[in-house]
């Protein structure tokens, strides 16, 4: 395959040659803990130990590493378990790192429950307004700005190319939590990103199957550490994880596609709804972030975010009523799922400046025929 090979050519090639052994065009799930050696020491065709590299986690962390136009990926367990080998490759007592004030819950709980207790500092900050960032990295001490963009829950987009200039500039590395976009519509690396996160759990997984994370980097030095510290720690990717995930990713472009369509009505709808306070969906010409994300997006993706207005019961309401959009954590599967970001996915951040308002309603807009999933939530709401 070229490398200037299209998305998809990659999605469905890269890391994937057909099996060596035995031909088979899709990679086998290699469910092995050891391999067969040579002789002490004489290791067959590179692998060892599937905690130290297994076929099929390899060729998930190649094809996520062309995806995102990065020269290496990383295969985890989860997505928090990506963000804690990340954070302990980067960071060590005394470190500072900036974190957004608006992000996944459970990667908040992971700055401020486990590693602070270890001497990490993180300051928060509104990442959407550079100055703000300008004014919370500290030159020559701040180790990394964290970026998640667009946000979880409240879709906010976040200049990477601007954020990576101020962080370079005071020799900080640029972290970007790409999950909510995916590869397929948003590329951190060439935006001046050093490390990109996933949560493959979501659009990369595609199918509410599996649990997994990933990383993916473009610098030999920082790929040697991250190794060292995926073997070290060892919080891998199964066989058949890495499988699942591969087999996702095959269909991610049209699924996006697919998902940035229905999600572009949904919102619209939502839009005009009298029962509707306010809608947050970037591709919304009324969000602040419409411009930026038309530049550093390929489409605006499929996730949407609204408030109810008549406040938190009728949003747990309309939660209960939906029934294509199933009530449930997570996001980025064909099917379409409804939740309560303050009762739910960001339960954990209650009491802290990362509370989101109660009559928050968060959608992930799934791949089924919009009409239907329109009338769902007009049912809902009506
Ligand atoms: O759940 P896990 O695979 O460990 O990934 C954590 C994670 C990281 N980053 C972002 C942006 C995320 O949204 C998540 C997980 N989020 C949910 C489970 C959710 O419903 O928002």
């Amino acid at each position: 395959m070229s490398d200037s090979a299209g998305f998809s050519t990659r999605a469905i090639h890269a890391g994937q040659d057909p099996d060596p052994a035995t031909g088979a065009v899709i990679p086998p799930i290699y469910a092995t803990s050891t391999f067969a050696q040579d002789g002490v020491g004489g290791i067959r065709g590179g692998y060892e130990y599937s905690r130290s590299a297994n076929p099929t986690r390899a060729a998930l962390e190649e094809c996520m590493a062309a995806l995102e136009g990065g020269s290496r990926g990383f295969a985890f367990a989860s997505g928090l378990a990506a963000e804690d080998t990340l954070l302990r490759t980067i960071a060590s007592p005394g470190s500072h790192l900036v974190i957004p004030n608006d992000a996944y819950g459970g990667t908040f709980r992971l700055f401020a429950r486990v590693h602070q207790r270890w001497g990490i500092e993180a300051t928060t900050a509104h990442l959407t307004d550079l100055e703000t960032v300008e004014a919370a990295v500290r030159p020559g001490r701040t180790t990394a700005v964290w970026v998640e963009t667009p946000t979880n829950p409240l879709l906010n987009v976040v200049d990477i190319a601007g954020v990576a200039e101020i962080a370079h500039a005071a020799g900080a590395l640029v972290i970007v939590d790409n999950t909510f976009a995916s590869p397929y519509l948003q590329q951190p690396l060439a935006l001046g990103a050093d490390i990109v996160v996933h949560s493959t759990t979501k659009y990369c997984g595609g199918h509410s199957d599996v649990i997994g994370g990933a990383l993916v980097v473009d610098d030999d030095e920082l790929a040697e550490q991250l190794r060292f510290h995926q073997n070290a720690i060892g919080g891998v990717a199964s066989p058949f994880d890495s499988w699942l995930v591969l087999r996702g990713l095959k269909t991610l472009a049209v699924r996006m596609e697919r998902h940035s369509d229905n999600a572009e009505q949904v919102a619209a709808f939502l839009d005009g709804h009298p029962k509707v306070s306010q809608t947050l969906y970037p591709g919304l010409p009324s969000h602040p972030g419409f411009e930026l994300a038309k530049r550093q997006m390929r489409r605006f993706g499929g996730m949407v975010t609204f408030r109810v207005a008549a406040g938190e019961q009728a949003a747990l309401d309309v939660c209960a009523r939906t029934k294509l959009f199933i009530l449930g954590e997570s996001l980025g599967g064909v099917e379409s799922l409804i939740e309560h970001p303050g009762r739910m996915t960001h339960a954990s951040v209650v009491g802290t400046e990362l509370e989101v308002s109660p009559d928050l309603i968060r959608l992930s807009v799934g791949i089924e025929d919009v009409e239907d999933l329109i009338a769902d939530l007009d049912h809902a709401l009506a």
